[in-house]
């Protein structure tokens, strides 16, 4: 894949995604999305990644959406803009593997709804996270009002984007915003650390929990406990050959091994 905003390499089970456009902080523009998306197109194809580790290059994430972009938007542009970044990060969601945020600088606006999209979030502890689009005269449109809602609660989500101005990574971290804050040089070996955690468990449950925590977010609590129950019981499948593996290895004192 030869792409002039991005940089992806695969080391042994991991994929590594780095946003590189390091002379505008990673700003999000239209022809960041079609890569992204054209980078999600193929991806889906190759089945030896367990984990995606996405990250920028140079001191920002992501700065944000390109704000040079705004200044003669249409409304349609803009509605078109937000429903594509919407569709990108969705497809991030949606992945069938785990996706780690490794938030090495500014994960601002944009930036932050691209880590919200992904599944976990490890950062540079000195760096800064939020939703500034206030600032701006905007809202956030990559739906960080409704990420930011379902992680933080109402309180806080009116806090990051009415203030506006960002917050600290540990205060980010005391929010739940990010699991794991790390030294600036090192998030990229510490969201490494962990995918190689992550890789070691059955890629099938892997795959449904996330289906199950991110459908069930949404979902009403007695619908969340029956989808868990009906997926629970779905493992007994006689062809579920994870489940047997899991327990046949913990049983006979090995290491379990997913094919
Ligand atoms: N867009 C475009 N260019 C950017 C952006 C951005 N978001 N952020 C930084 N850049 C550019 C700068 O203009 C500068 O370019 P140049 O050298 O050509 O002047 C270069 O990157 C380096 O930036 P700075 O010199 O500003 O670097 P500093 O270290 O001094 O400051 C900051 C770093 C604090 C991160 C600063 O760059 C900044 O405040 N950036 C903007 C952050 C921001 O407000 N982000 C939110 C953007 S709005 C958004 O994301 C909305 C999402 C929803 C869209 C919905 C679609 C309709």
């Amino acid at each position: 894949m030869n792409f002039s905003y991005l940089i992806y390499e695969e080391r042994d089970e991991l994929g590594i995604l780095t946003l590189n456009r390091p002379n505008a902080l990673n700003a999000l523009n239209n022809e960041v999305f079609d890569e992204l998306q054209s980078f999600l197109d193929s991806f889906k194809q190759s089945n030896n990644v367990r984990v995606l580790i996405i990250t920028g290059a140079g001191k920002a994430f992501v700065a944000g959406a390109d704000i040079k972009a705004f200044q003669d938007m249409t409304v349609h542009e803009g509605y078109d803009f937000s429903e594509k970044g919407k569709s990108v990060f969705r497809n991030i969601a949606q992945l069938p593997i785990p996706v780690i945020a490794a938030i090495n600088g500014f994960a601002l606006g944009g930036g932050l709804e691209l880590a919200l999209a992904c599944d976990i979030r490890v950062a540079n502890k000195d760096t800064r996270l939020g939703l500034p689009e206030a600032s701006l005269g905007l809202i956030p449109g990559f739906n960080g009002t409704v990420e930011a809602l379902k992680q933080v609660g109402l309180g806080h989500a009116m806090y990051l984007m009415m203030t506006a101005g960002g917050i600290k990574a540990t205060e980010a971290y005391d929010l739940g915003l990010v699991q794991q804050l790390t030294e600036a040089d090192q998030v990229l070996d510490q969201a490494i650390d962990m995918a190689k955690k992550i890789a070691k468990n059955s890629p099938n449950a892997l795959r449904l929990l996330k289906t199950v925590l991110r459908e069930g977010k949404e979902m009403t609590r007695t619908d969340a406990e029956a989808m868990e129950s009906r997926e629970f019981g779905n493992l007994f499948q006689a062809d579920q050959a994870e489940r047997i593996e899991g327990v046949n290895a913990f049983i006979e004192k090995r290491k379990p091994n997913w094919k």
